[in-house]
């Protein structure tokens, strides 16, 4: 192994105290605890010289007592094993984590920038290459309106340098260190390891690394794809990152074409082949991978749209196939079928269906200027608005998916769905 190389293991947004959403409780092995202790023994096992950690570890004070026993243990047996631990706290922990960094009063832990001040630290790789330096700050209360990087004041510096930082890079404004990409790239750093953003990025800003790794385990289906941790190379100025995918879960969203179905019964065996196909092709490819909860949109021509939302409504949270080790289920689905019945024909008579068909066709072609469609629309979005500010959903909120009431293409294809539910209706009802 080359001497001038440093080995580093990077996470953030593990938010130990929180479950993942939509999938078993009783299920350890999906817990976030569990992913980080794997984590924990990837580390150990891969003898990185480094563990980094982005901000957002810690849940929140509520689950401090939950999350505390297993991040302190965790990090105990890091340093044990002679890994150095660098960090910084983000909206989230930012009193847990400097809570934790005089608890354990170690050498090789270092908080980077506590209280909102930027810090550095020098590590030495443990096979004696070139050390590295690390630029840390971190959130001194739980919001912060301006970008932290108006203070950086760190010189171009011979060692090659990884910032450490949590916050919401790309935006111009926002209560959590809003930071411009651009701004990042001119800093003196080599590249940045991020925390705060959920979704894993690799991002390159003018060849700069600007690492978010994501959540290392996923919480909810807002935060689909493969997630786990990274391992990050320094060899002089040139910094490479790869995913280990250690996520235990997945979620996903799987598109089921219907076109062939002839019965309910042939609906559900679709779908049933579909679970087990995904549950084969996943866990072959991720070891670690032990769920796949999925978001199942159906697609294609049929007349069996009452059917398929019968079927799917008793199979959403009840079924479960398996295959070895990874387990499928389905957290949701959506119906963006399309009608097998001729709408134009229909459409041509004025009963109740040739209305109907009439509105669907105005909501298939997305007509803006049809006043019956506008209306219609504007009626379930005053409907959908009063639920979602009704204050018993007041914790669906705080969820990423239904922080938003539905958008209009959301409203247009729900309604267009219960319309195509109410023509098999109403035509069965003719005939
Ligand atoms: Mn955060």
């Amino acid at each position: 192994m080359s001497a001038d190389f440093c080995q580093i293991l990077c996470t953030g947004d593990v938010h130990l105290g929180r479950r993942p959403s939509r999938v078993p409780v009783e299920d350890d092995e999906l817990s976030v605890s569990h992913v980080w202790e794997r984590f924990v023994e990837t580390a150990i096992n891969r003898a990185v010289d480094v563990v980094a950690l982005t901000g957002d570890i810690v849940d929140s004070e509520n689950q401090m007592y939950e999350a505390f026993g297993p991040l302190e243990r965790g990090v105990q047996r890091l340093l044990d094993d002679g890994i150095e631990i660098v960090a910084v706290a983000g909206n989230h922990d930012h009193s847990a984590f400097p809570r934790l960094a005089r608890a354990l009063d170690a050498e090789g832990f270092h908080l980077l920038g506590p209280g909102g001040h930027w810090e550095h630290v020098q590590v030495d790789p443990r096979g004696g290459g070139r050390p590295v330096r690390f630029v840390g700050w971190s959130f001194p209360q739980a919001t912060v309106l301006s970008s932290p990087l108006d203070d950086l004041d760190v010189g171009a510096a011979d060692p090659p340098t990884l910032g450490l930082l949590h916050g919401e890079v790309g935006a111009g404004e926002g209560q959590y260190a809003p930071i411009r990409r651009e701004a990042l790239a001119r800093a003196p750093i080599d590249a940045w390891l991020l925390g705060h953003i959920h979704a894993p990025t690799d991002h390159r800003e003018a060849g700069q690394l600007q690492l978010y790794p994501g959540s290392l385990q996923p919480l909810d289906p807002g935060e689909p794809g493969p997630h786990g941790a990274w391992l990050v190379e320094v060899a002089d100025q040139d910094v490479t990152a790869e995913q280990i995918p250690l996520a235990t879960l997945r979620y996903q969203e799987t598109a089921v074409d219907v076109s062939d179905c002839e019965t309910r019964d042939d609906v559900e065996e679709t779908v049933l082949n579909t679970l087990r196909d995904g549950a084969a092709e996943m866990g072959e490819q991720y070891p670690d991978l032990r769920h796949v909860a999925h978001r199942l949109r159906f697609e294609g021509r049929t007349h069996l749209h009452r059917e398929i939302e019968e079927t799917l409504r008793e199979m959403v949270g009840t079924v479960r196939r398996e295959v070895d080790e990874v387990a499928a289920t389905i957290e949701r689905f959506r119906l963006e079928t399309r009608p097998d019945h001729d709408l134009d024909e229909l459409a041509r008579t004025d009963d109740p269906p040739g209305v109907l068909a009439e509105l669907l066709l105005t909501l298939e072609r997305g007509d803006a200027a049809d006043e019956r469609a506008r209306r219609v629309l504007r009626e379930a979005s005053k409907a959908t608005r009063q639920v979602h500010e009704s204050s018993r959903y007041e914790p669906l909120r705080r969820d990423s998916e239904t922080r938003d009431p539905p958008g209009r293409e959301d409203l247009r294809s729900m309604l267009y769905q219960q319309g195509l539910l109410l023509l098999d209706e109403l035509l069965a009802g003719r005939d």
